[in-house]
Formats: structure tokens, C-alpha cells, sequence
């Protein structure tokens, strides 16, 4: 990776801004975080914010700074994790004095003034360590905690395609900083009791439809009795996604209309033509649907069933 430039621009600014995508996962704030806290022990004169107003559901991280316009017009803006500049997580990086986009996105929008776009790279977590190395300054465990959050979950703990040996050799450097891994895991993938009782409960109520169709359908009551938002509920899919069998797997929960909204998964087959007949699409294996009656769940299914059938 070629970063040419980068650290000299970083030199030239006594302050920078720290940016990312809207609702951060930890690729998000695991690069903003781990880059501020190797700018704060590098370089302790200059003044380094983390920016958004969002904060990120997995994990444990600190809390964004709150700074004025007047700041951020007088900074390098360094923006992470985010494909094109709409999806940044405040604005005003826009009013910098100069921008960088660092990225592991298609680079449709170099919007930086300098871009650092890899998209061979399965996460910002995985390219700012490398940046980290060839500068040979310091490196923290705080640093390697918070780059290693972003690169376990961008990879589906290493699960993922773009899973290549220059992923695990980043992954190896961070470990050599002493951080806990099984700490970490426990940090960013245990569940609440709650959650423990939640997720047994969608395993149970599951519909299953000739051993290859998964389904489940959760109603007001059911959401209300679990404490859960729709959107909440349906984040549970992954329950039913790890069986042999499954070819297709569903969730559906009742919205404020009394109809079904639904998130849909496939092992194999498309699914997103589908989804596009009952008002929802998305990829091929990975779908969304609204607004549907009881009559078009029941459809639904048997367009499930056809499309196995024909496969
Ligand atoms: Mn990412």
C-alpha cells in the first residue's frame, strides 16, 4: 500500500478532525478512534478530534468530541470507512482546510484532496496498521484494541472473502501489542441474557417448510412482550442462517399499519426479484420487503418454494 504523502500532510496541521460513515460500525469507530489515539501519542501538540453524532452499538468506545465550526474550518479533515462524502457523519468536513479520504470502498467519489482508497482491503482496520508499520513511529495496545475491533467484525471474524494473508498479517501485528483477544470477543459478541432468551425464542417459534425454508413471524404483542423494535427483532435473522438445511430464511414483524415488514436471506438462490413483487430488493441473497399482508407472507413463502423447486 502506497501512502505516499500522508504523513506529511499530517505534519503540516496542528489540527485535525476525524470523520466517518452515519450509524458507525466498528470498522467506523475503531478507525477514528484508533487513528486519534496514534495521532494524540505521536504527535501530543497537535489537537485531534473524533467527529458524528452517532455512536456505534457494538463494542465500547469513546464518546465523539463536540467542537465549533471555526475548528474544524481550521483543520485537516481526514475522513474514514466512507464510500461518498453524503454518508459522512458531519458535514462540515466539507468546510476543512484540506481533505483526506482514507477507504477500503469502490472509489467512486475521491472526494479527498488526497485519497487513500484500497479496496482490495477487508477494512479501514486493515489499512491504517499497515500505515501505522511504515511510519516506524509509536504504536500502542489502545491503538491495536481499537484497529483490531474494526478488522474482527469487517471480516466476519475472518470469515469474509476479502480475507486475505496481508488481513491476518495486520491482525497479527495488532495482537503482538498484548491485547486480550478472547477479552475483545466477549466485548463485541456476547449477549445479553436478554438477548440469550430472545434469540432461543425465534429458534423455537421458527416455521419450517420442507426442511428448506425457515420462518418466523413476530407480531405486535410478541415485540412488545420482548422489549424489541422491529428493526431490533429482524437484526436477529442470523439465528436461523447457520443450518445445513435452510435454503432460505425470513424474519417478519408486524408494523404500526398491521402489515409485515421482512428481512430475507439465501444460501444459494436470488432472492431479490422476489422481494421486488411485495414492495422491497436488495441483493441477491440478501433481501428486504414491506407493508405485507398475512395473504403475502403465505404467497411469499410459496414463491420461495417455486424458486427451490426450479434451482
Ligand atoms: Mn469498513
Amino acid at each position: 500500500m502506497n501512502f505516499e504523502g500522508l504523513l506529511e500532510t499530517i505534519e503540516r496541521f496542528d489540527i485535525i478532525t476525524l470523520y466517518r460513515h452515519e450509524h458507525p460500525d466498528c470498522d467506523a469507530a475503531g478507525s477514528q478512534f484508533g487513528l486519534k489515539e496514534w495521532l494524540n501519542v505521536n504527535f501530543p501538540q497537535k489537537k485531534v478530534y473524533a467527529l458524528g453524532n452517532e455512536t456505534c452499538s457494538q463494542g465500547n468506545f469513546p464518546n465523539n468530541d463536540v467542537i465549533d465550526d471555526e475548528t474544524v474550518k481550521n483543520s485537516l479533515a481526514i475522513v474514514l470507512d466512507t464510500a461518498n462524502k453524503e454518508r459522512a457523519d458531519d458535514q462540515r468536513f466539507l468546510n476543512a482546510k484540506m481533505i483526506i479520504k482514507i477507504d477500503h470502498h469502490p472509489n467512486y467519489d475521491p472526494f479527498g484532496n488526497q485519497n487513500y482508497v484500497f479496496d482490495d482491503a477487508a477494512a479501514v482496520c486493515e489499512i491504517l496498521p499497515e500505515f501505522f508499520q511504515q511510519t516506524h513511529l509509536k504504536m500502542t495496545k489502545q491503538v491495536a484494541e481499537y484497529l483490531y475491533k474494526g478488522l474482527l467484525t469487517d471480516t466476519l471474524c475472518f470469515r469474509t472473502s476479502n480475507t486475505k494473508p496481508h488481513t491476518l498479517e495486520m491482525a497479527s501485528y495488532l495482537s503482538s501489542f498484548g491485547i486480550s483477544i478472547p477479552e475483545i470477543n466477549r466485548e463485541l459478541f456476547d449477549l445479553s441474557l436478554e438477548d440469550f432468551r430472545f434469540a432461543s425464542y425465534i429458534r423455537k417459534s421458527a416455521q419450517i417448510i420442507n426442511d428448506t425454508i425457515a420462518c418466523v413471524i413476530l407480531n405486535e404483542e410478541d415485540l412488545q412482550k420482548w422489549n424489541k423494535t422491529p428493526g431490533n427483532a429482524r437484526n436477529f435473522i442470523d439465528e436461523l442462517g447457520h443450518v445445513r438445511e435452510f435454503q432460505i430464511w425470513t424474519i417478519f414483524t408486524e408494523n404500526k399499519d398491521h402489515l409485515y415488514d421482512g428481512s430475507l436471506r439465501s444460501k444459494r438462490v436470488t432472492i431479490n426479484d422476489i422481494a421486488q413483487k411485495y414492495h422491497g430488493g436488495g441483493h441477491k441473497n440478501a433481501s428486504g420487503v414491506k407493508n405485507l399482508s398475512r395473504d403475502d407472507i403465505l404467497n411469499i413463502l410459496t414463491d420461495f418454494q417455486n424458486r427451490l423447486k426450479e434451482a
